[in-house]
């Protein structure tokens, strides 16, 4: 058999559905290959940004091994920023890239390099396999390696003559998977139970590992028992605690004067899965005060203690531990609770009466065009959200993000992965509608993902917030007091003369496109969008001003 059939051989016994990929010289005998295969369906992305963002859609939203293809160095070079996000995000994905042949490497031959070297910072394990006897066993280490907690992507370089070398009797041996479900060790549970019983008010941080456990049953008891707000951390990705919980406080700011704000009064910190803190751009301020007490349970032991001391540090499986502590916490917040959801539910409504004055005005502001789409997304729908100036800390209180697989963003702030990772998310769950909230200068850095979108009939509802620039960026200059903020000029931030005409380039992709400035406009878009099942492009002009 040959090296081509022997790979997907093992991807299918790795239980692999999709390769994601982009195709060229040295991965013709795998596209080859698929002329024969009925098993692994092959999902063409028009380029590297597209076909990483897929895979690490599909990996971050089923948990299961994504596969993606990409193409020698150049390949892997374009695919980078996007495989940074999914490290970011812990996404089980075997990244494999085509090679030169093995018999005229040390030539270096066009589109060669050390591609095993290009991959490593940004992968567990990194490789490229030497033979076609190597095959099967880089293979499974690879796929364990990425499926094992603290999940994230592997890499394999594979030499095109591997592909097409034969074997008889290759043993492909079995798939291993190491159970996730690792309990924290029992005295540190009793000791953060000591430090939270002990504590006069705290505050829960929840993180992706929460939702990658399927944890929100038992991270509801545990905040409830506890009697503390839950925030989202910093880069809030998932939907690590629902956000129409009345204990839900909002997302932790990325700016650490913010977010000591956040932390004024609370004596101790719980992090569930969280991470501690990422920070977007340095302040001189630390993010936690001097003395602050922290609990952290987290599957990765490189996040807990890595900036701030844990006193109780914890390693394990949310879901496998967090009942332990609730059970020595029990009752402990019984005294606080009301209290604490009687404040959030003021916060939150003070938030939405702001909301709703703004709903009149023209040119549309975001919160009352997210608030509108909050109310018209069905139940089962996920939300990819890109939104940057346009959702900020505030989207989650106006778009529910209510179970654990239904909200992705921007774990990694590289910008373009929305569309693409909606693509492989909606792939994996044909059924559920699923919605991406971009901003105009992100969807630009991957609108060839709309071409995958139309080629493959997925329904994505992709919502352009198009304020003609990068709003975020002039805001971010415009506090640093320069410049700009004496003269109101931003270079370099616009995107103007010409404008995006986001319906060409719908239309360019085979994807419907509809503009929408008003509310009843945007509700009548959704609302077809929905029911016509078909890829659907969404513009909406919203203010410009910052
Ligand atoms: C790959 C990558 N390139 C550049 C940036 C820097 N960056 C951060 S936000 C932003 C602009 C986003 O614009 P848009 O999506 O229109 O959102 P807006 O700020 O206008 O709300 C840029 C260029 C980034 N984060 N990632
Ligand atoms: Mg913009």
């Amino acid at each position: 058999m040959q090296g081509k059939h022997i790979l997907l051989n093992l991807l299918h016994s790795e239980g692999v559905e999709f390769i994601f990929g982009n195709p060229g010289t040295t991965e013709l005998p795998l596209m080859d290959a698929f002329v024969v295969e009925n098993r692994i369906r092959y999902i063409l992305g028009l380029n590297e940004v597209v076909v990483m963002g897929m895979a690490d859609g599909y990996a971050q939203a089923t948990g299961r091994l994504a596969v993606c293809n990409l193409h020698a160095a150049p390949g892997l070079g374009n695919a980078m920023g996007m495989l940074y996000n999914a490290a970011k995000a812990g996404a089980p994905i075997l990244v494999t890239a085509g090679q030169q042949d093995m018999c005229i490497r040390l030539t270096e031959p066009l589109l060669w390099d050390d591609l095993a070297t290009m991959a490593r910072p940004l992968c567990k394990w990194s490789f490229e396999v030497n033979s076609l006897a190597e095959l099967p066993r880089a293979i499974r280490r690879a796929s364990k390696v990425a499926l094992t907690a603290p999940t994230g992507p592997v890499f394999l370089s594979i030499p095109g003559d591997i592909l097409t070398a034969s074997a008889a009797d290759l043993d492909l041996g079995q798939p291993t998977r190491i159970g996730t479900r690792m309990r924290g060790d029992a005295d540190v549970v009793a000791a953060a139970a000591k430090l939270i019983q002990a504590s006069v008010n705290p505050v829960i941080f929840a993180g992706d590992s929460v939702a990658k456990s399927s944890a929100h049953a038992e991270i509801i008891a545990f905040a409830e028992a506890v009697g503390a707000p839950v925030y989202l951390e910093a880069m809030a990705n998932t939907a690590a605690f629902p956000s129409n919980h009345p204990l839900y406080g909002g997302t932790v700011p990325r700016m650490t004067p913010a977010l000591r704000a956040v932390m004024a009064g609370h004596d101790l910190l719980i992090s569930i899965g969280a991470d501690l803190m990422t920070q977007s751009q340095a302040t001189g301020i630390e993010a936690l005060s001097p003395g602050t007490l922290v609990v952290h349970l987290d599957d990765e032991p490189w996040q807990i203690g890595k900036n701030f001391a844990a006193t109780a540090a914890i390693q394990g499986d949310v879901k496998a531990t967090l009942p332990e502590l609730t059970a020595l916490v029990a009752g402990c917040g019984d005294g606080r609770r009301e209290g604490i959801v009687a404040k959030l539910a003021a916060v939150r409504a003070e938030l939405l009466a702001g909301v709703d004055a703004m709903a009149g005005q023209i040119p549309l502001q975001s919160q009352p065009v997210l608030k509108l789409i909050g109310e018209l997304l069905p139940a089962d729908a996920i939300v990819v959200e890109e939104l940057l100036s346009s959702g900020m800390n505030t989207v989650r209180h106006l778009v529910p993000a209510v179970a654990p697989d239904s909200w992705f963003g921007m774990r990694g702030g590289g910008i373009g992965v929305a569309i693409p990772q909606a693509a492989g998310i909606q792939l994996a769950f044909p059924g559920r509608p699923v919605v991406v909230l971009s901003g105009d200068g992100s969807a630009m850095y991957s609108a060839a993902a709309l071409w995958t979108l139309a080629h493959y009939q997925l329904p994505v509802i992709t919502v352009i917030f198009n304020n003609r620039g990068y709003r975020i960026l002039k805001q971010r200059t415009r506090a640093i007091g320069g410049h700009s903020a004496e003269t109101d000029t931003y270079v370099a931030m616009d995107i103007e003369e010409p404008a995006i005409d986001f319906m060409a380039l719908a239309k360019a992709h085979g994807v419907l496109g509809v503009k929408a400035d008003t509310l009843d406009a945007v509700r009548a878009a959704f609302l077809a969008a929905l029911a016509s099942k078909a890829p659907t492009l969404i513009e909406i002009a919203v203010e410009r001003g910052l």
